[in-house]
């Protein structure tokens, strides 16, 4: 009980705090929080680096802040716990998880984590021939998604993270929207080519 009210006076003076601004004030206030959308790109190993930059620039192509690190699920499990545990409190809207072969690292990240999270994975060199990576990511249990993308499909998983950012950011949608519209015009303009 004496929470609640604690809570109830917070909200309060934080809601004369935030409508009492001048409107120029108060705009960059909200602007500033409308840009803290960022993604997290992790990845089991080092050597998954050559497939993950590909989200790692995508994101950088649609002005997308990113944060890029390596957490191993079975050789640092200490460092994903607290990553799965925290990501949601630094600002981190999506997480893009890569790895190879026994490929736990998404999947124990999603059981954690309030986040979506986009699985990525990757052939590795301890992989058989990469369905072991497919299978490890896709096929989760109920009740803790991992959207999975294709063998070493970070590019769209990059994509797919800005396309969830921009359902809510009007300015990431625009980018996308752009982007989709380059890319008709890549294919129209490659039509155009086989007719000369
Ligand atoms: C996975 O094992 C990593 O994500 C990587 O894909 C694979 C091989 O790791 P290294 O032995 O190259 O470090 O956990």
């Amino acid at each position: 009980m004496e929470h609640d009210s604690r809570t109830r006076i917070t909200i309060q003076i934080f809601s004369v705090k935030v409508f009492d601004l001048k409107p120029e004030t108060k705009k960059t206030v909200l602007n500033k929080n409308k840009n803290m959308s960022k993604v997290a790109i992790i990845m089991g190993s080092i050597s998954d680096m050559p497939v993950m930059q590909d989200a790692i620039d995508i994101l950088k192509q649609f002005n997308i802040e990113t944060e890029v690190d390596i957490v191993s699920a079975h050789r640092t499990p200490e460092k994903l716990f607290d990553f799965s545990k925290n990501a949601h409190t630094r600002g981190i809207s999506v997480i893009i998880a890569g790895a190879g072969g026994a490929a736990h690292l998404p999947g124990m990240v999603a059981s954690m984590s309030p986040l979506p999270i986009i699985g990525v994975p990757v052939k590795s060199s301890n992989s058989i021939d990469g369905w072991d990576s497919v299978l490890s990511i896709l096929q989760m249990p109920g009740g803790v998604p991992v959207a999975t993308v294709a063998l070493n499909g970070a590019k769209n998983a990059g994509i797919l993270a800005a396309q969830i950012i921009g359902s809510h950011d009007k300015k990431v949608l625009d980018t996308i929207i752009a982007y989709k519209e380059e890319l008709k015009a890549a294919v129209n303009k490659a039509a155009e080519g086989l007719k000369k």
